[in-house]
């Protein structure tokens, strides 16, 4: 029995939890260029425009708005410096992005994802047009992960972009494979098509005892879905990608907005004193097993 509370007492010793990454971007400067918190960069196929307003509905939101139909446009955001990326280094240590979002009309067949991924080092220093046929992002660099959220009614899919992948195409998410497909359905994204939505969408990266890390994707606090990633699993992160996927856009003169982003990267780091107390108490514990064994 005292060894059995000597292992609680152990499990409930304090461990420091850091957080590495806390960035929070309101938009309130209106302004996605100024480094202030963060630098919103754009790629777009054409036909929309992303910007911050100052008046009107969106209103201090990161916002992008369609002259047609069938419009895709990624937004991509640095969140640590490019020599120091946060990466998920022991079991515990995970990272977790969400984004308010309004959507004032969906589409049939649109689509919003958000991703987590790692730059290598090559950055985006200016907006990008015409993405789809430029080389903004090169084949060998941007590994990670997305969850990507249909409009209405749909299945909510995780997707990776890894050094095993075929990473064809040069835009963030192109050529990336999907891990999981419809593991949860039955949850949309808002109220359904042609109907305003408005919500939270997050995702967060898990590194597990066995090295695999745990990707899971949340609306409004509810599990979209999730995936446990054994082979390959990428660790390292600096990079925020939303993108306002084709078909989002039914009409023109639409808008999808962002607000209220959050990225936060916590390791998890026992205590040296800590760790030494655990030590001691596990050991204890040892040789009081190896007595009752007797
Ligand atoms: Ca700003
Ligand atoms: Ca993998």
């Amino acid at each position: 029995m005292a060894s059995k509370t000597l292992l609680l007492a152990a499990l409930a010793l304090p461990v420091a939890a850091h957080a590495q990454v806390n960035v929070v971007d309101n938009f309130s400067d209106h302004d996605r260029l100024d480094g202030s918190p963060l630098t919103w960069y754009s790629l777009n196929n054409a036909g929309t425009t992303t910007t911050v307003p100052n008046s009107g509905i969106n209103d201090g939101k990161l916002t992008v708005t369609s002259t047609g139909s069938s419009r895709t446009t990624y937004l991509a955001t640095y969140f640590t410096p490019s020599a120091t990326p946060f990466t998920l280094t022991n079991a515990g240590d995970y990272i977790v992005v969400s984004t308010d979002f309004a959507i004032s009309h969906g589409a049939s067949g649109g689509t919003l994802s958000i991703g987590l991924m790692n730059s290598g080092g090559s950055r985006l220093s200016a907006d990008v047009t015409n993405a789809i046929t430029s080389p903004a992002i090169t084949s060998t660099t941007y590994y990670g992960y997305r969850a990507t959220t249909p409009l209405g009614d749909g299945s909510h899919s995780i997707f990776e972009r890894s050094s095993t992948t075929t990473n064809t195409g040069n835009a963030f998410f192109a050529g990336n494979v999907e891990l999981s497909s419809s593991p949860t359905s039955g949850i949309p994204l808002g109220t359904g098509l042609n109907t305003p939505s408005v919500g939270n969408l997050s995702l967060r990266i898990e590194r597990l005892v066995d090295n695999s890390v745990s990707i899971t994707t949340f609306l409004n606090g509810t599990q979209l879905a999730q995936f446990t990633d054994t082979v390959n699993p990428s660790y390292t992160y600096d990079t925020f990608v939303i993108l306002v996927g084709n078909a989002m856009f039914g009409q023109t003169d639409r808008y999808v907005s962002f607000d209220n982003v959050t990225i936060t990267g916590v390791s998890v780091i026992p205590e040296p004193s800590s760790a030494a107390a655990l030590v001691g108490v596990f050991a204890l514990g040892a040789v009081a097993l190896r007595r009752r064994r007797k």
